[in-house]
């Protein structure tokens, strides 16, 4: 039996050391760029999160690489061109922390609509702000949905329940496709324009990054609140800070950013901010399914077999 190497930088659910068990696994989590370099031409596959940065120059050095496996749905941490370039397989694990997302989606929108975690603050400095924390109801708002796939299609089932209009856009989906996900097909300056509330789900991509940009809150409603637990990178925060400054943003609320950890910078600051460390798919149930299903998958790959979520 060939026994297999395999490198985890990022941590991954011991659930997944099951589904490996034939191979030789070295969990290095946390390790730094240049060690990375030192010791990738060991080993036969990857298991990273987002952190690990997987670049040209790393998979330059690393001629026994046959697959990475991403435990988790963003990719944008991997050069997947210079993958490509060298036959080295990518597969993700895309399903496993869709409910966890549109789930910390939706604590989100309500956080904003209450200012739930500030009516706790001045709580915890033992004030009463009773009267100044009116906030408003979801039911009978509009909910703009920017990416329909699996994430924002959970996020408009859960808005709907709330009695929310639900506006999507997604270049991918057809008009039909997007009635399917319960949300009204509309075109992006549309969902700009008529939202009371915006949630990202796209991807970074070259075309994506800065997509939110001050052209863009420019043909928002006023008064907009906007959620991201997408990537950081897709808002401009410097275009963010200013909308919320000029009051035409009156609130956002951010698990992602452009670096990260952002530390703490004007717009997490900010009282009309709300912050989460990146927490999107930071579940229990996620994070083992994403460990299973990442395994699994990488498995399969080192093996020859068929693969469900190649990226590349
Ligand atoms: C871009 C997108 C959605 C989007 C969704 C997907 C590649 N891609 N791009 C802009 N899957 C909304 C606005």
């Amino acid at each position: 039996m060939s026994s297999y190497r395999i490198l985890i930088t990022d941590g991954l659910d011991p659930r997944a050391q099951s589904i490996l068990h034939s191979c030789v696994i070295d969990d290095r989590t946390g390790i730094g760029a240049e060690e990375l370099v030192e010791i990738i031409a060991h080993y036969d596959a990857l298991i990273v999160r987002s952190r690990t940065k997987v670049t040209a120059e790393l998979l330059a050095v690393a001629p026994q690489l046959k697959v990475i496996g991403r435990a988790g749905v963003g990719v944008d941490n991997i050069d997947l061109e210079a993958a490509q370039a060298r036959g080295v397989i990518v597969v993700n694990a895309p399903v496993s922390t869709t409910l966890a997302v549109a789930e910390l989606t939706f604590g989100l929108i309500l956080a904003l609509a209450r200012q739930i975690p500030y009516a706790d603050a001045t709580m915890k400095q033992g004030r009463w702000l009773k009267k100044e924390l009116e906030g408003i109801e979801l039911y009978g708002r509009t909910l703009g949905i920017l990416g329909m796939g699996r994430i924002g299609t959970e996020v408009a089932r859960r808005a709907r329940a709330f009695g929310m209009e639900v506006l999507g856009y997604d270049p991918l989906l057809t008009p039909d496709q997007i009635r399917g996900r319960v949300a009204e097909p509309s075109d992006f300056d549309q969902v700009l324009a008529q939202s009371d509330f915006l949630s990202l789900h796209i991807p970074l991509t070259p075309e994506t990054r800065g997509l939110f940009n001050a052209a863009a809150f420019a043909k928002m409603k006023d008064g907009v609140r906007i959620v991201c637990t997408a990537r950081g990178g897709i808002i401009d925060e410097v275009a963010l800070l200013a909308a919320i400054e000029s009051g035409k943003v009156a609130g956002a609320a951010l698990d992602v950013f452009a670096v990260e950890p952002p530390g703490l910078s004007d717009l997490v600051a900010h009282p009309r901010v709300i912050a989460t460390p990146h927490i999107g798919a930071q579940t229990v149930e996620a994070q083992a399914r994403a460990a299973e299903d990442v395994a699994r998958e990488v498995l399969h790959a080192l093996e020859g077999k068929k693969l469900r979520w190649r990226v590349v």
